[in-house]
């Protein structure tokens, strides 16, 4: 289905982003990959190359950068141009502080990652896609999109800047044939608690043994659903939840081991 179309994804590194690499490989796209580390996305590429064939387009890069990501979009080399589909993914939260003992330094990281970051990659990758004619923004949100917890403050204030980006992409874009959709998972087994904790692995790991969580291939699933309805048909937004999370805070505890 996606014989030779370029797809870009933000956070190809790890997560969600990785497996939507992994997907869109597997229906034959070729993929523009981008994150800091790039001895990830190398990895993931030749991996990527060897099992599907897939040709990969590495960018090292700092979606906070507003320079660096119009250097790379500008600068991308002719077969890489027309971007079919975008996927706004690259995203972090850290800690979970109340907001009046918060840190300003995680509130710029995450505000600037994963509200400007997607601003500024998504104004780089649009205009190609209203001159075409076509092509596909699809966001990843968050159920902190729709409902805030404790602690969450920052982290869910800039899910809900994506939800408003999401909207008001879809309402700029009314006239043109470039959809626009949003993904919001809850809980999803990845790097994101390592992330949030700085690295504390034990009380990252706790996070996922109250319930069996989504998998990143749940998401990347969801988003290549979303890609390939006909051209007729945009899922506008998905909310999707493990089985045992009915709301951000209220989760039955199951235990992983009693699936
Ligand atoms: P991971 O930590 O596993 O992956 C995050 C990805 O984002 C990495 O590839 C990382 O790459 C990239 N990234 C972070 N900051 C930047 C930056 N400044 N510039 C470029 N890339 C960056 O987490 P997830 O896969 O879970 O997260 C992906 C998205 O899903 C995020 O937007 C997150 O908010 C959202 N989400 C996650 C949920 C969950 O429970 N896991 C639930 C709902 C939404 P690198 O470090 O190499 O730059
Ligand atoms: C990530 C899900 O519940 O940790 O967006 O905010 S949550």
């Amino acid at each position: 289905m996606f014989e030779g179309k370029i797809v870009l994804l933000t956070g190809a590194s790890a997560g969600i982003g990785q497996a939507c690499a992994e997907s869109f490989a597997a229906a034959g796209a070729h993929l523009i990959l981008a994150a800091r580390r790039l001895g990830r996305i190398e990895e993931l590429a030749a991996r990527l190359k060897k099992e599907h064939g897939t040709d990969c387009h590495l960018l090292e890069l700092d979606v906070r950068d507003r320079e660096a990501v119009n250097t790379a979009i500008e600068n991308l080399p002719t077969p890489w141009r027309e971007i079919e589909v975008l996927v706004n993914n690259a995203g972090l939260s850290r800690g979970l502080d109340k907001l009046q003992e918060g840190y300003w330094l995680d509130w710029d990281e995450m505000i600037d990652t994963n509200v400007k970051g997607l601003l500024w990659v998504s104004r780089a990758v649009m205009p190609g896609m209203v001159e075409r004619d076509r092509g596909h923004v699809i966001n990843i949100g968050s159920v902190a999109g729709h409902q805030v917890y404790p602690g969450g403050n920052v982290y869910c204030a800039t899910k809900y800047a994506v939800g408003a980006l999401t909207q008001g992409m879809r309402l700029d874009l009314v006239g043109t044939r470039v959809r626009v959709s949003s993904v919001d998972p809850g809980m999803v087994h990845t790097e994101f608690s390592e992330v949030r904790f700085r690295g504390d692995s034990e009380r990252a790991d706790g996070v996922y043994q109250a319930f069996p969580p989504l998998q990143a291939t749940d998401i990347a699933d969801t988003v290549m659903f979303c890609a390939t309805r006909p051209p007729h048909v945009n899922i506008q937004d998905i909310l999707i939840m493990p089985q045992d999370q009915a709301a951000v805070f209220s989760s039955y505890p199951r235990g992983v081991d009693k699936v």
